[in-house]
């Protein structure tokens, strides 16, 4: 535990640093991240990423009201995790929580049989056996893989919603590539989990409406890194690299940054190849994004915005029938700042350039094999029940649903015949969005996470690479992944 201490006294050195000569040295060990909205940060040494992560509850403050939290090791949100391609991490999860938890590493390219979300991490409080309620996670990330802002987060089927809105998350980073371009090295770097709360429902005082339930459970609290609107530090003529997880339950983020250029970087699994200006950056459950911006406009405040953005309530609530207000976990969308840019001196006096070439996206080999995938809720023929499906079924514990070879290229259509917006994660690997609609996507990036809307239909084409075994896809919106909208894939040798 040595190597968490390191770690802390790090984090701590370099605030009370800031603005000294030592600052340098700082910057080279920490890669100067912004400490006002830091967390604890957890980096491999010599190869190895080490810790320990205790889920429990905690009552703590989120934007001046006490909230009944969900943490890890006391934090929302939890550690920020950092380590390199060919390292070896160690993580034993401690389970403090009344209920089952297990974790899964979202974008990480490791085998299903470590990020396995049917591992059941027991219950620390009520168990007779003390060990049951801790698992040692241990693996190596490939030495090939990609620079990525993952995360980590519950993934104990019919737990995860109540278990990451309660704030259950943390940032995975791993560092690569794109991390030795010397303007990228250049750059500050702040980190920022977007997540809503909403104390009357954390605290037990009001029950998740029916509605809520079937639209995923909404906050009206909107935080980064727990804290409403925080200030990041832009450096007058140098760059900033932001990095955004929208690790909230339900809630789709649609962002602004009005009168200030912001450049997209890199998606869910790493990397596009060349910095490409954004207006709008929609961000559903799950999806990460890396921005790099530019301090080189007047010196002065610049808010990072949410905008109202409608997952398609209309229809559901027609079931209803009660005004939204109304519903514990139901919110109505509103306007909020999610962040302020506040420019701050720097010793440079010209801008430091943007990089023109990133990491380049190799486009994959036409498939070998279609499949459809139609997305809906309404009557399950499997369980004979309500709930939401893929292909007529509800997710079933041991049911296998589709089988894959390994190394096969593969095309899956997704259909969206809902009217709500269904945001489609595959675990273990990657995939580049090729066609929404019938028109092809603008640019190629890799992704794990992609929403399909109302009525929609988005082509995903992925290659089950490396890692043979079963693993999962389902909708990100974490009310209905815990209702059945989740399938289980088996990559074959
Ligand atoms: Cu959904």
């Amino acid at each position: 535990m040595k190597r968490r201490q390191f770690n802390r006294r790090l984090v701590a050195f370099c605030a009370v640093a800031s603005g000294a000569p030592l600052l340098s040295r700082c910057t080279r060990n920490a890669r100067n991240l912004q400490e006002a909205i830091a967390l604890e940060r957890i980096s491999s040494t010599e190869g190895l990423l080490e810790l320990s992560l205790t889920a429990k509850a905690q009552t703590q403050a989120i934007a001046g009201e006490q909230v009944k939290l969900l943490t890890y090791n006391g934090q929302v949100p939890g550690p920020m995790l950092e380590a390199r391609a060919g390292d070896t991490v160690r993580i034993t999860l401690e389970n403090e929580l009344e209920v089952p938890t297990n974790l899964h590493y979202h974008g990480l390219h490791i085998s299903p049989a470590i990020d396995n979300v049917f591992r059941e991490v027991s219950a620390g409080v009520g168990t007779a056996s003390p060990t049951e309620n801790r698992y040692t996670y241990e693996f190596q990330i490939p030495d090939n893989h990609p620079a990525v802002t993952g995360w980590y987060h519950p993934h104990y089927h019919l737990r995860v919603a109540s278990q990451v809105f309660g704030g259950l998350a943390g940032p995975f980073i791993i560092r690569g590539e794109l991390d030795e371009i010397p303007e990228i090295q250049q750059a500050e770097e702040a980190v920022l989990l977007l997540k809503d709360f909403e104390p009357r429902l954390q605290n037990g005082s009001d029950q998740l409406s029916p509605l809520a339930e079937k639209w995923g459970r909404e906050g009206h609290l909107l935080t980064a890194n727990a804290q409403q609107n925080p200030v990041i530090g832009l450096p007058q003529n140098g760059l900033l690299r932001l990095r955004l997880i929208n690790a909230s339950a339900s809630r789709i983020y649609q962002l602004q940054l009005p009168e200030h250029p912001w450049f997209l970087i890199a998606t869910d699994r790493g990397a596009i190849a060349q910095p490409t200006e954004l207006e709008t950056l929609t961000l559903s459950p799950g999806e990460r994004a890396e921005l790099l911006i530019p301090g080189n406009r007047e010196a002065n405040d610049y808010k990072i915005w949410s905008l109202p953005y409608d997952r398609g309530i209309a229809e559901m609530i027609d079931g209803f029938g009660k005004a939204i207000e109304q519903m514990p976990g139901v919110v109505p969308p509103q306007k909020t700042a999610i962040a302020t840019l506040r420019y701050k001196e720097n010793e440079r006096t010209t801008p430091l350039p943007l990089p023109t070439q990133l990491v380049a996206v190799e486009p994959l080999p036409e498939p070998d094999i279609t499949r459809e995938f139609v997305l809906n809720h309404g009557i399950d023929s499997t369980a004979g029940s309500t709930g939401f499906i893929i292909n007529g079924e509800s997710f079933v514990m041991d049911k296998v649903n589709t089988r894959v070879r390994l190394n096969q290229v593969e095309d899956w259509r997704i259909v969206n015949k809902a009217s709500v917006d269904h945001p489609f994660h595959l675990h273990t690997n990657r995939f580049q969005v090729v066609e929404r609609n019938g028109k092809a996507d603008p640019f190629r990036a890799w992704k794990d996470t992609v929403n399909i809307g109302g009525y929609e239909t988005v082509t995903i084409r992925t290659k089950f690479e490396d890692f043979t075994g079963r693993t999962v896809y389902h909708c990100h919106i974490l009310d209905h992944e815990d209702q059945g909208m989740m399938g289980i894939v088996e990559i074959q040798a």
